[in-house]
């Protein structure tokens, strides 16, 4: 598909924490198309190439531990202005920063444990989509709300 698609992730701390339906009904209410969704416990070669633009950063490896320190559960949402949509939705990396309204905001508060992942361009929403879901994966289909949410 060619619409723009972000890759959006429940961190372990999220699933542990009992939030993932909170977290999923803000991208739901928000009025954004689910294209995929698993829980999946994430292997530490995925982690790395997920993540490998700071793989030279000092908390690499406590990045890296911490993805794959429980399940986490991937999402593929779909729509015009999703990604920068999402990350606006998702707040600041550092929850102490983080608006409240946004995820972070009110739900975490330090960035080693910040609950969600969300792409960060449309370039990597495709990137990160590909490399979290195999063929078959995603869903094909329409919601009946969509006129309703796009002229
Ligand atoms: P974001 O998740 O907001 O896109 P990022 O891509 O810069 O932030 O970093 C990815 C994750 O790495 C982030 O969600 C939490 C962790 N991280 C980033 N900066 C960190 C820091 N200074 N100390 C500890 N963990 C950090
Ligand atoms: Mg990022």
């Amino acid at each position: 598909s060619s619409v723009e698609q972000s890759y959006i992730m429940i961190k372990p701390d999220g699933v542990q924490r009992g939030l993932v339906g909170e977290i999923i009904s803000r991208f739901e209410n928000k009025g954004f198309l689910l294209k995929g969704l698993k829980l999946f416990q994430c292997p530490k070669d995925l982690a790395q190439e997920h993540y490998k633009d700071l793989k030279d950063k000092p908390f690499f490896p406590k990045l890296i531990e911490y993805i794959t320190s429980g399940p986490v559960v991937c999402m593929a949402w779909e729509g015009d202005g999703v990604v920068a949509s999402a990350r606006k939705l998702i707040g600041a990396t550092n929850p102490l920063q983080a608006e409240p309204g946004t995820i972070r905001g009110d739900l975490a508060v330090q960035t080693g444990r910040n609950v969600v992942h969300g792409s960060d361009s449309p370039d990597n929403g495709k990137r990160e989509v590909t490399l979290w879901f195999k063929e078959g994966e995603l869903c094909q289909w329409e919601s009946v709300q969509t006129p309703w949410l796009i002229e």
